[in-house]
């Protein structure tokens, strides 16, 4: 930061404070005609934190000022908008109302002469607190294999789905002790997303996030509690809930040789009617080397996190280890064989036309692997049979893209290493830094004011799922090196899901003013209740339209549409509600320790 820009900053910060002077003191003041509620102003519709940064969009105005207010508008501050360096993704400059500045607790509102009122919002601690385990929660909601108590669930409580305990062997996955037509027991697991399927590519990042959740946050997790049937039961909750997938995983190997089938699925999708309506049969499909090793990764994660837990869990992290050791093996004897399910529907029946998760390249996979069973196993020997930098990308995870994942892990466990820390270790650790600086580098000149609004490349299949691990990404960066902008930026992309966009939505059910009500989500739509389940991540915006849809507006940030059929932008999935999850729960936790240390 240069002195001009502070004198500057420094010179803003006064006039608002005069500004704020002079409207407390005066209290009521003459307001023109209500506008129409949040129409043109997008912000963050749960609020702020006192100490943090605050900021709405405010979109065509055609005033110079904005007003803040409490909810019987009463002016409490009056700043100046401000307009965006560059332009939208729909071409539109914005107006930026910045009011940081203000860190009084309360519930309040934003007034745009000629734009009318934000929604209403409030600035107070642990204000994410709520839907940071509402997220949580939403995964007892996908649960398999257990009907929903109304204790737990409320008006969503359902009758128990898919048992699993009968799960046929598909002719592509035999093997000598397991032909074709034997049964096995895979019950438990969460549903993928809006189909009632389970697939290992899927829930390998998915669970490894919430892990990673309480082993990089694991006293604020330890206050989480999330109301489900294990709760008080002395392991925290995000990990009951965890086991409850884990659990289901650890089925899905071969006990013979060690590798681990893609997905337990239908052949085909079910209709949109309630889990326990779902009676076709279910398969175990193929195995392949992407499960494998995603499967190797978690178990390897699992093994380190659950050994804290030994008198609650006694043997499960030794079992946990020794299968994903056994995986490994599988994965060094296989390391090419791809799930490709159009080939294998040529040569098998049934057909299976469910979610492919099919994925060509291993590397990553790899990566992931070698780095969880080191860091667990202190054995080098695994990280000595991959190329842990096999070229200069840094990929954001999905569920195809895992090699950040082994990063992360090495980079926040590398206290730990001693003499066997790898050589690449000080470059992994460059590269993630220089990684973080690309991301917010620029996003203070976007309209939205967020990373996820830099480019028109985020916005496709799930997309806020990029926002959410995104913001991941800056909050590994910040625990590496405490910079207050890779928090700041990593707030923002939370912002941005939570109504700081150009469709004007909190993106998660049941929290925020506007909200999905019509996620394409079985059991939100059959329950006949008129609430969706909550603490739902809407794909978001996405203008591929690969299911038909016509969205309102092929401007990449507005291609999103409320609508059941939706699935490109309105599916909700595990994958997407995991790095959320950890995104406002780190920013829960690390805003907690901030006021801790003042
Ligand atoms: O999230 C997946 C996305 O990246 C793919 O482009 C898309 C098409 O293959 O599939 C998405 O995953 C879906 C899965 O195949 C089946 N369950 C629902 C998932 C979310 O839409």
């Amino acid at each position: 930061m240069n002195t001009e820009y502070l004198c500057k900053r420094l010179l803003c910060r006064i006039c608002i404070l005069m500004a704020i002077v002079a409207i407390t003191s005066q209290n009521s003041y003459s307001q023109p005609a209500t506008g129409s509620a949040g129409s043109n102003i997008r912000l963050n519709q749960l609020g702020f934190y006192p100490q943090g940064p605050k900021i709405a969009i405010v979109l065509n105005s055609k005033s110079e000022e904005f007003y803040l207010q409490t909810l019987d508008k009463k002016n409490v501050l009056v700043g100046k908008l401000k307009k965006s360096v560059r332009p939208g993704l729909n071409r539109s400059f914005t107006d930026i109302a910045d009011f940081g500045i203000y860190n009084t607790p309360g519930k309040y509102q934003l007034y745009v002469p000629g734009s009318g009122y934000s929604y209403p919002f409030e600035i107070k601690k642990s204000v994410h607190h709520n839907v940071a385990a509402g997220a949580i929660k939403a995964y007892y909601f996908m649960r398999a294999s257990i009907p929903l108590k109304g204790k737990y669930a409320g008006k969503w409580s359902r009758a128990e789905g898919h048992p699993d305990t009968n799960v046929l062997i598909h002719p592509s996955a035999v093997s000598d002790k397991r032909p074709a037509g034997t049964s096995i027991s895979a019950p438990r697991g969460w549903y993928d997303a809006g189909d009632y399927n389970k697939y290992i590519v899927n829930s390998g990042i998915s669970t490894s996030t919430l892990l990673s959740l309480y082993e990089d946050f694991p006293a604020y997790m330890k206050t989480v509690n999330l109301n489900i049937p294990e709760s008080g039961n002395k392991i925290p909750d995000v990990l009951n809930e965890v086991l409850w997938n884990l659990r289901w995983m650890l089925a899905m190997q071969d006990p013979e040789d060690g590798g681990v089938y893609n997905k337990l699925t239908n052949a085909e999708f079910d209709k949109m009617e309630m889990p326990d309506k779902g009676t076709q049969p279910r398969y175990v499909v193929q195995k392949g080397t992407a499960a494998t090793l995603d499967f190797a990764a978690v178990m390897a994660q699992a093994s380190r996190i659950l050994k804290k837990f030994p008198k609650q869990l006694p043997g499960l992290a030794d079992s946990c280890l020794a299968q994903a050791n056994k995986a490994w093996a599988w994965a060094m004897k296989n390391p090419g064989v791809v799930y490709n399910q159009d080939a294998m529907n040529q040569k098998f029946n049934p057909k299976v036309i469910t979610g492919g998760y099919g994925d060509w390249n291993f590397k990553d996979e790899f990566i992931w692997a070698a780095s969880e069973l080191f860091v667990t196993t202190l054995n080098p020997g695994f990280l000595k049979q991959v190329n842990l930098l096999p070229d200069t990308n840094m990929p954001l995870p999905t569920w195809s893209q895992v090699r950040l994942l082994g990063y992360y892990t090495l980079v926040k466990n590398s206290s730990a290493f001693g003499a066997k820390a790898p050589a690449e270790l000080p470059e992994i650790k460059r590269r993630l830094l220089a990684f973080a600086d690309k991301l917010v580098n620029g996003a203070d000149e976007t309209a939205y004011q967020t990373v996820m609004t830099k480019s028109a490349r985020n916005f496709g299949w799930g997309s806020n799922s990029v926002a959410a691990n995104q913001g991941v990404a800056l909050i590994q960066a910040y625990k590496l090196s405490p910079d207050k902008k890779y928090l700041n930026y990593a707030l923002a992309n939370l912002d941005y899901i939570l109504g700081r966009n150009a469709a004007g939505y909190s993106y998660v059910t049941g929290f925020g003013s506007k909200t999905p009500m019509h996620p394409h989500h079985r059991p939100s739509v059959a329950d006949g209740v008129v609430d969706p389940i909550p603490g739902l991540l809407a794909g978001g915006p996405n203008p591929g339209m690969q299911d038909k849809i016509r969205v309102p507006s092929t401007v990449p940030d507005e291609a999103y549409i409320d609508d059941d059929r939706a699935y490109a932008a309105n599916e909700i999935a595990i994958n997407w509600n995991a790095p959320f999850a950890y995104l406002a729960n780190a920013i829960e936790a690390l805003q907690n320790q901030l006021n801790t240390s003042k």
